[in-house]
């Protein structure tokens, strides 16, 4: 039988658990079975997946930031490369937390519910509220000097400061750039294959995700069955679809007609393909070879162009996961009654951004470096446990708004380079097929 794809596999896993935890509840001893013998390996999972978080921020950073330093040395193409792309995924975070603010999609949960939900995650929310209560008696730049670690190792503990990690792999990164390069080449080629071997531990992690997403669904299922919960995960899903869909249908073919003259309707039957593609396969990488196709031999941008930014877009570019982890990481706090500050927003921003360069252009890789943006601003990362169960959807319409992002920064640097074809060519395939 074919391969089932595995987004498809983790819908399954979805389906099966919210069926199979609703035919427990109908019996008295069914809560208890599932929470015995099946919320453990949902527990399991989200533990993997918080695992691989830190050894995933530190290898796919200092390869983020080291690699900067390569497309900085391409002159103006890189500048303005890095520079579009740190500007659209601002833009797409600062949407989200706007949308995510005005519908506030926690307010939905009960207060019940919430005290129910703050006990099963007990033990780090505890400390998180106790870290909370302290920062009241602190001075204005306390937060400032919270970033610099003394101490890395504890930085990276259980209930370190996830802002002094990446401040530390930042500077790291930043080091290795400054050194000379032939000094620095074996550095980046440990951490270019640290970035792999870790990767490949994410494939291994997800493969068990439709079991653990069964495990987590069918545990939601008889722990939370308050209407309350899924009314809150739909508004918190439509909220991210909201956002996702503007930035794809309005944002991008806006700046593109604007800045190039492509109308929307040749920019999105352009760039479709790559859309479909990244939305069933949830993956930047896997659809970059189409990406470059369809934005050079239907977009009009030159080889060289598309050559460096594609691949560099499909690596640190992802407005889609970034606008995503932003709403997601507010809803997580709202669910937990942890209103966040406009500061702790603005550490969201930050986070977000550098956690979206650091994201692998993987299926589920946005979730994972969810843990990196909730625990720099203290709200509990077991919460992803609650938003793994619509997950999935998101992830492969987050991955054609990523593509997109990608296609539309192509279409502004080789514009700005006078690197793109005539925008006022009606048929690209005919103006572009070799003449026989
Ligand atoms: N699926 C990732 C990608 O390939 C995005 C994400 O996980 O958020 O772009």
């Amino acid at each position: 039988m074919r391969k089932i794809a595995l987004h498809w596999q983790i819908i399954i896993g979805m389906v099966a658990g919210l069926l199979i935890g609703a035919l427990f509840l109908l019996f008295p001893w069914g809560k208890d079975f599932v929470v015995d013998w099946i919320k453990p390996f949902g527990t399991i999972f989200i533990n993997s997946l918080k695992l691989i978080a830190i050894p995933l921020i530190i290898a796919s950073l200092v390869k983020g930031v080291s690699d900067l330093n390569d497309i900085r040395q391409l002159s103006k193409m890189g500048s303005r490369t890095i520079g579009m792309y740190i500007v659209t995924t601002i833009i797409a975070i600062s949407l989200g937390l706007l949308l995510v603010n005005v519908v506030k999609p926690g307010r939905f949960i009960e207060e019940n519910t919430r005290l129910e939900m703050m006990e099963s995650f007990a033990g780090e929310a505890d400390s998180r509220i106790a870290s909370a209560n302290e920062t009241k008696e602190r001075g204005p730049l306390d937060a400032l000097v919270d970033i610099i670690p003394d101490n890395i190792v504890a930085a990276a503990s259980s209930n370190g400061n996830m802002l002094q990690i990446i401040f530390f792999v930042v500077f790291f990164g930043i080091g290795i750039i400054l050194i000379e390069p032939s000094k620095s080449k074996p550095v980046k080629d440990f951490f270019d294959g640290l970035n792999e071997v870790i990767l490949k531990m994410i494939d291994i992690i997800m493969l068990f995700a439709p079991f653990g997403v069964f495990a987590l669904l069918a545990t939601l299922m008889v722990e939370a069955p308050s209407s309350d919960v899924f009314i809150a995960l739909g508004a918190y899903a439509l909220t991210v679809v909201v956002g996702l869909a503007f930035l794809l249908f309005a944002f991008y073919p806006t700046v593109v007609k604007i800045f190039t003259g492509l109308s929307y309707k040749t920019f999105l039957d352009g760039i479709a393909p790559a859309q479909l593609l990244a939305f069933s396969t949830s993956s930047s990488a896997a659809t970059l070879p189409v990406t470059m196709e369809r934005v050079e031999e239907h977009l009009g941008v030159e080889k060289d162009v598309v050559a460096f930014v594609c691949p560099v877009g499909a690596t640190i570019n992802m407005d889609g996961t970034s606008l995503y982890q932003g709403i997601a990481a507010v809803f997580i706090a709202q669910v937990f009654g942890n209103d966040l500050t406009l500061s702790d927003q603005l550490v969201i921003v930050l986070t977000a951004t550098l956690a979206s360069i650091g994201t692998a252009a993987v299926p589920g890789a946005g979730i994972l470096m969810l843990v990196i943006v909730l625990e720099s601003v203290g709200v509990n990362p077991a919460g992803i446990a609650l938003i793994f169960a619509v997950d999935r959807p998101l992830d492969m319409i987050r991955t054609a708004v990523n593509v997109t992002s990608d296609a539309t920064v192509a279409l502004l640097v080789g514009k700005s380079l006078g690197k793109i074809k005539d925008p006022n060519v009606k048929n690209w395939d005919d103006h572009y097929k070799p003449q026989d």
